[in-house]
């Protein structure tokens, strides 16, 4: 071979080698617990070698800081945090549709949060709503319902989360409003706001409230009241008798990110059984979503839970969401703490 010939066979050579350059960065928005999402981006990042950028923030937190960023994107993917929002993203086009190869390894619940949106998003895990309560402060005749949470021996001794920012709060709002009515849903809240000490910005902040002791009973997801059990602290999880709602935690590449190249390595990547048992490996007990993932056994049983038909299209769109938020800062927020 001449000399020229093998210089256009090594460019040639090199040449695949440009093409599919590893990209070097994720940026990544987190609205799962703290200590999960460090160990989900420390895990990705020593598997692909990219350095992942991590803020975590709650799911209606991350949803505005991504809207207010509409058309200057500076994340790449939304991990974790409640599905509505992810809904609300997707319809209101701060996402972008992506259909993995990795899709049909995950359960029927996680690709319908696909279907409803267009494919701008997927389901990663599942946890029902519930309560957890101080079981050295709340002593005789615990508190099993939602309607047992009114009772004034609770008087500003409950604390759940602020709706706009946390997307437990907002799955509680829409699961009065489907078990009630709306009307009947804010008459509820608005009586419990009575017994409500704050309105906390996280969703899992006030189950770490009962676990010191600060306040008797945190509305939260039950997998969150269970992490505090298994942490040692002295919580009893309530699934309420009336039934209740469930999250489906989602994840999404967002609209015009920096690094498009990355944000679909980590997409596909987060719905492999192995990086969601990750997961129980950081104390966060949600059923995962991948068919071979190992369910954690702390996991409470969303089988033995009365789980409502939650209408995540419905509670998920933009029209819906805003209003109800709308209104509970008209008719809650404005009662004050
Ligand atoms: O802690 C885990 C978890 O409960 O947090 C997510 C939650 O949306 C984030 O907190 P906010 O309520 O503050 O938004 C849930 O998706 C997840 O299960």
């Amino acid at each position: 071979m001449s000399r020229k010939n093998l210089f256009i066979g090594a460019a040639f050579a090199l040449f695949p080698l440009t093409l599919v350059a590893q990209p070097k960065e994720l940026v990544l928005y987190c609205s799962v617990g703290e200590e999960w999402c460090r160990a989900q981006s420390e895990a990705f990042s020593r598997e692909t070698g990219i350095n992942v950028l991590m803020t975590r923030k709650s799911s209606g937190e991350t949803f505005a800081q991504i809207k207010a960023e509409q058309g200057q994107p500076r994340g790449d993917v939304w991990w974790g945090g409640t599905g509505d929002p992810h809904l609300q993203a997707a319809q209101e086009d701060l996402t972008q549709e992506y259909r993995s190869p990795s899709l049909s390894d995950v359960q029927d619940w996680a690709l319908r949060q696909a279907e409803t949106s267009g494919y701008r998003t997927v389901g990663i895990y599942a946890g029902a709503l519930g309560f957890g309560y101080n079981s050295t402060l709340v002593t005789a005749n615990p508190p099993a319902c939602w309607a047992d949470l009114l009772d004034a021996r609770y008087a500003d001794d409950i604390q759940v989360a602020n709706p706009n920012s946390s997307g437990t709060s907002y799955t509680m709002l829409a699961t009065m409003v489907q078990i009630m009515g709306e009307n009947p849903a804010f008459d509820y809240l608005k009586k419990l706001n009575s017994n409500i000490s704050q309105y906390t910005k996280s969703g899992s902040a006030p189950i770490r409230a009962a676990a010191t002791g600060e306040t008797a009973i945190g509305i939260v997801f039950m997998h969150d009241a269970v992490a505090q059990a298994v942490g040692g602290a002295p919580i009893m999880t309530v699934a309420p008798c009336e039934g209740t709602g469930y999250e489906v935690g989602s994840m999404s590449i967002i609209k015009g990110g920096p690094n498009p190249e990355a944000a679909k390595l980590w997409y596909d990547w987060a719905l492999s059984a192995k990086a969601q048992e990750i997961g129980a490996t950081a104390k966060s007990y949600q059923v995962p979503s991948n068919k071979n993932a190992v369910t954690p056994p702390e996991a409470p049983k969303l089988s033995d839970v009365k789980l409502i038909d939650y209408d995540f299209a419905k509670y998920g769109s933009s029209e819906v969401r805003t209003a109800l938020l709308a209104r509970w800062d008209a008719e809650i927020g404005t009662l004050g703490k």
